[in-house]
């Protein structure tokens, strides 16, 4: 099994948590981001989306999408399960990851991709180009704030995003929390409960071993 990774960027990161948290011995291939080679003929016939992080199975399959391979790892790993103990959590910490992701995680990125000289002409992750809007990135500004205010109301009555265990969810929030940093977004004052859990989950082994 192999993990075609790039540490430096916040989706790889989640994935490196997830196998951490759970022990699990996985060979790396680097994917230079700045060489291009997320985007080269034989990356692309490996994973037509053309992102990182992607997993090669000791079958050869080939899974990208964080969602795809952290399935895959938990169903292989069933060992400190990460997406839920049972129908319901698996339900609910699906529902709360998904929304850390849609509006979070995509929220800084609006404002990364959308004003970072890198990325002109490059303003969406994949295979095909789309140009700089500075319009998307102020949306993006106000949706890191609500996501700010939206994940504090639900730890405001849960220790842990998805409810009393630690879960995918918080790992999305987490390096959603880190990512907005790069785009000068901080956890607001106001925000208490999301500000105690950050404190927690930042302190964990697997967090603090993939910074
Ligand atoms: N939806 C993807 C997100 C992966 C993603 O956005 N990866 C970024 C790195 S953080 C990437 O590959 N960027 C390539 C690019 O900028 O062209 C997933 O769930 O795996």
């Amino acid at each position: 099994m192999k993990l075609y990774d790039f540490p430096p960027a916040p989706n790889p990161r989640r994935v490196n948590i997830f196998i951490a948290e759970k022990n699990i011995e996985i060979e790396r291939v680097l994917i230079d981001f700045s060489a291009g080679e997320h985007r080269t003929d034989e990356y692309k016939a490996k994973n037509p989306a053309c992102d990182v992080p992607m997993l090669e199975t000791a079958d050869g399959v080939y899974i990208s999408q964080i969602r795809g391979i952290t399935r895959y790892l938990e169903e292989q790993f069933p060992a400190t399960p990460l997406l839920g103990r049972n129908a319901a959590e698996k339900g609910v910490v699906e529902m709360w990851e998904h929304l850390a992701f849609i509006n979070g995680m995509l929220a800084v990125a609006e404002v990364f991709r959308n004003t970072g000289k890198g990325f002109v002409g490059r303003a969406v992750v994949g295979p095909h180009n789309y140009e700089q809007s500075s319009e998307l990135a102020s949306r993006g500004a106000a949706r890191i704030l609500n996501f700010f205010q939206d994940f504090n109301q639900q730890l405001a009555s849960n220790e842990y995003i998805a409810g009393d265990h630690y879960s995918m969810a918080d790992i999305t929030t987490l390096v959603t929390c880190d990512f907005a940093k790069w785009v000068k977004a901080d956890i607001p004052e106001d925000c208490a409960h999301l500000r105690r859990w950050y404190e927690t989950v930042s302190a964990r082994p697997a967090v603090l071993s993939n910074p």
